[in-house]
């Protein structure tokens, strides 16, 4: 059995944790990550039949029983990953329709998943659907984007718009553009269940005067996703006082669609 703290999953995660830290985005036990894997993957690395504790999750979530996820602990600080990643870091397989999560490895302080877990395990089932390829569930509080939910409307389409005219890059990295929720109370099923909801149609989700969710294929997709949308927002909030000059208009979207083949949102362009 090979040593799970040399699995090419497990140093990604560390290095994303870190990476994130460093960006500002998490500050203190801010952002969560969950990364699904198989149990092919998984097994190489580790007895998956001993169960070191059953946690129960508070939701159902049939569609991913027998499904094992690496996710970040509640309480633990993103900064401190590297270090410890076995307190960190916990590798859960859910069970019983995703009521109970069986802890295969980490949490060795006795700790358990993120309280975010709701929102991560139904965003990950609605972009299954979406995209059977979905791996990863990113949360964390980019300073801009926080920022932006202040002084922005919320409406989806005017937010998206605004992102995509601070970069070039931005439609092309995100077509589908973002979604964004209300204030809700964080932690619940409630937040989990519209975070879901949202996750349908876009893999970026805002939570005003919270932070962001992205979804993706692997760690570095969702982390480009946020990473895009963080640095657009930096631009808006530095020019959001000033009289706007000049822009990217549609005709110009619509020749970035047609360069990097992609399809902006439907509605989004004129
Ligand atoms: O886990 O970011 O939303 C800390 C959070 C909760
Ligand atoms: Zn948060």
């Amino acid at each position: 059995m090979k040593d799970i703290l040399t699995a090419p999953f497990l140093i990604e995660m560390v290095r994303t944790a870190t990476n994130m830290y460093a960006h500002g985005w998490d500050e203190r036990n801010g952002g969560n990550i969950s990364l699904m894997l198989s149990e092919d993957e998984v097994k190489e690395y580790g007895d998956v039949k001993r169960v070191l504790r059953t946690i129960p999750t508070g939701f159902s979530a049939p569609d991913l029983d027998g499904k094992y996820f690496l996710v970040t602990g509640t309480g633990k600080y993103f900064k401190n990953v590297q270090y410890a990643p076995d307190v960190n870091l916990g590798l859960v397989k859910l069970i019983d329709g995703g009521t109970n999560a069986q802890l295969l490895w980490g949490f060795t302080d006795g700790g358990k998943f993120t309280s975010e877990f709701p929102a991560h395990m139904m965003s990950h089932a609605a972009r299954l659907k979406v995209n059977p390829a979905n791996r990863v569930v990113m949360h964390c509080h980019p300073t801009n984007l926080l920022a932006m939910t202040y002084v922005h409307t919320l409406d989806e389409k005017a937010f998206t718009r605004t992102l995509w005219q601070m970069c070039t890059e931005c439609i092309v990295v995100f077509p589908d553009g973002v979604n964004v929720l209300p204030w809700m109370l964080c932690g619940t099923n409630e937040i989990g269940e519209a975070t879901a909801e949202k996750m349908k149609t876009a893999r970026l989700v805002v939570w005003a005067q919270h932070g962001l969710y992205g979804a993706g294929v692997d760690l570095d997709e969702a982390f480009g996703l946020i990473e895009t949308a963080e640095k657009a927002a930096e631009i808006y909030m530095k020019i959001a006082h000033l009289p706007l000059v000049n822009t990217i208009t549609d005709e110009e979207m619509h020749l970035l669609e047609g360069r990097f083949g992609v399809k902006a949102r439907e509605g989004y362009l004129s």
